[in-house]
């Protein structure tokens, strides 16, 4: 092989930097003004009832595309619940204290509210990671893609706790007002352009629960699957729920038919594809 010359050498270092600086550019010009999150890098949550097939369809759209990034919801946190967690406690071993998870469903009454914060919080943690630099200078349609979102903890399930009496007044009150300072603080940082929702009957989700078999959901009934469902429904498709975020009210919603077997089915699961597809163009 010969080596390089000079004019080989120059070409290739111009084409180094205009490469660089058109990812910088990219970058920069995605920046809105009062976020540090480049405002091309779209997100989207996916909602919709226990078990109806959000982890498996989160699994899918990580394996098609590049661009989007999908982060699981963290169930195995809320089952092992750690002391010394902070980072001044993180020289010392951490040991599992307890089964948040498994509490909750035990008993209700004395673990919804708190159960609540905890996963409000850990989905705070996951919606204000910043994207991994890959993204940040793809070509494509980059989409951070959640597994659910700080809006279903409280529109679906911080409100079915209190509609079921498990968390009583004066906890959804401050519940409420947390909630809200939270949002409205990390402003553009939590906020989604897009939902999609997986929507079932709960006869289905329940078939899937079983299928499954979380130990933890075992005495879990067709009853709170339903009222979930209508949850869900008010929410996303009938638009009655209170809400008391903008943007949130605005926002536009992907519904997919779950009842199809899209984990077995290449036909149904290339036509949730395209349709995914087809809805973060239009974000
Ligand atoms: N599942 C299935 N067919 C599908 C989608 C999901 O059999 O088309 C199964 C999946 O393998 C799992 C159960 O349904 O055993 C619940 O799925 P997942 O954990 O994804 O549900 P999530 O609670 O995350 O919505
Ligand atoms: O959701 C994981 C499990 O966690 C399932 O049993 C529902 C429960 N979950 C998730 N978020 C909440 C909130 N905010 N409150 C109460 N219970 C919750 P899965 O749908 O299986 O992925
Ligand atoms: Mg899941």
């Amino acid at each position: 092989q010969t080596p390089p010359t000079t004019s080989d050498l120059r070409a290739i270092m111009a084409q180094k930097t205009s490469r660089l600086s058109l990812t910088c550019s990219r970058y920069l010009s995605g920046l809105s003004p009062s976020e540090t999150r480049p405002a091309r890098v779209k997100r989207v949550s996916i909602e919709g009832n226990i078990a109806v097939g959000k982890s498996t369809f989160a699994r899918l759209l990580q394996s098609v595309c590049p661009d989007w990034e999908v982060m699981a919801e963290p169930v195995s946190k809320w089952q092992n619940i750690e002391s010394g967690t902070s980072k001044k406690e993180a020289a010392s071993p951490q040991t599992t204290v307890s089964n948040l998870l498994q509490m909750m469903y035990e008993d209700p009454q004395r673990w919804s509210y708190t159960f609540q914060t905890y996963s409000c919080m850990s989905r705070f943690r996951t919606q204000l990671q910043p994207p991994p630099a890959r993204m940040l200078s793809s070509e494509g349609t980059p989409v951070q893609v959640y597994e659910r979102s700080v809006y279903s903890d409280r529109y679906i399930f911080a409100l079915n706790m209190f509609e079921l009496g498990c968390i009583n007044p004066t906890e959804w009150a401050i519940y409420q007002d947390w909630h809200s300072l939270l949002v409205e603080q990390f402003g553009h940082q939590v906020e989604l352009e897009g939902i999609i929702y997986l929507r079932a009957p709960p006869q289905k989700c329940m078939e899937r629960l079983k299928l499954r078999g979380r130990a933890e959901e075992k005495e879990v009934k067709l009853d709170y699957l339903d009222k979930l469902h209508v949850q869900h429904e008010k929410w996303l498709v009938e638009k009655s729920t209170e809400i008391h975020f903008e943007k949130l009210k605005q926002i536009p919603v992907l519904q997919l038919d779950a009842s199809e077997e899209f984990l077995r089915d290449q036909e149904v699961r290339e036509q949730f594809i395209t349709k995914v597809k087809n809805f973060f163009n239009t974000l």
